[in-house]
């Protein structure tokens, strides 16, 4: 399972605040907490923060890539903020994302290819989200053919199908599933399979319980990698062992730490 660590988001007010006043030393502690914890990329968003959204973005990959050297995730819907920062960005990078709308596809395909950084596509087309299975996964497959007449490789490739939260739509998360199932025998070479894990508890209770049974049912589905609450240890935890159950990692009886131990 390929982590991405969710928490340096405008989203939470001690991001907010710390992109406003300039002040390094609560990104710094998140980004190097959330690698300790297993993390092997880093999620940036600026979220709702006042200011200037590429100068924010940017100040957030400086300060996270002097600390860690894991690839950063540049979270924004903007092509025009995400074609500037990515020029100042001196670690690997992952962009975060382009809807599956053929003319953005091609450019978010052809920025990747420039920069050479990896690019996650999302199942949403001008309508939005869509509700069904078939829509995510005809969406699925017009990313990795636009991917590859790019010149994007598979494994550089993440499909993200879309989770929302159960609460509000009960239906998603088996349809994600199922998506999920049927776009790995999609392509071969398959692409990477992602979600933004934390979207599925959004607004309800037990929210690692939810999270992390899941993550859980998603990985036995297919996926391969989340955007997620790495220092969520209960978390992190169930997502290793899903791995382990879906052979993507051997057993050994200390099969946790042997994990952690290899980031
Ligand atoms: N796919 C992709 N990228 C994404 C998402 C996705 N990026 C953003 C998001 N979805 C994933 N990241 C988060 C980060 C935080 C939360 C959910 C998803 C979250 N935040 C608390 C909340 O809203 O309740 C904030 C609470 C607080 O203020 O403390 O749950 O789907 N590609």
């Amino acid at each position: 399972m390929f982590v991405i660590g969710e928490r340096i988001n405008g989203m939470f007010t001690d991001v907010k605040k710390a992109i406003e006043s300039g002040d390094e030393e609560p990104i710094r502690d998140l980004a190097s907490r959330q690698v300790e914890a297993g993390a092997d990329a880093l999620d940036l968003n600026v979220g709702p923060s006042r200011g200037d959204e590429v100068e924010n973005l940017v100040w957030l990959a400086e300060v996270a890539g002097d600390e860690t050297d894991v690839p950063l995730c540049l979270d924004t819907a903007k092509f025009e903020v995400m074609s500037e920062a990515i020029k100042e960005c001196d670690s690997p990078v992952i962009i975060n994302s382009t809807k599956a709308i053929e003319e953005q596809l091609e450019k978010y395909v052809s920025l990747a290819s420039e920069h050479d950084a990896q690019l996650i596509a999302l199942t949403i087309d001008q309508e939005g989200v869509p509700s069904d299975v078939d829509s995510r996964v005809q969406m699925g497959a017009t990313i990795a053919t636009k991917a590859m007449e790019g010149g994007l490789g598979m494994e550089d490739l993440y499909i993200d199908p879309v989770i929302l939260p159960v609460n509000v739509a009960p239906k998603q998360p088996q349809r994600v599933l199922e998506a999920l199932r049927q776009l790995t025998m999609l392509s071969d070479p398959a692409p990477n399979f992602i979600l933004g894990l934390s979207n599925v508890s959004q607004g309800c209770k037990e929210r690692s319980l939810l999270n992390a049974g899941y993550v859980t049912m998603a990985v036995s589905a297919g996926l391969n990698a989340a955007i997620m609450d790495a220092l969520d240890d209960h978390l992190m935890r169930a997502a290793i062992t899903a791995d382990v159950l879906m052979e993507k990692q051997l057993y050994c009886d200390d099969y946790v730490s042997a994990y952690l131990r290899n980031r």
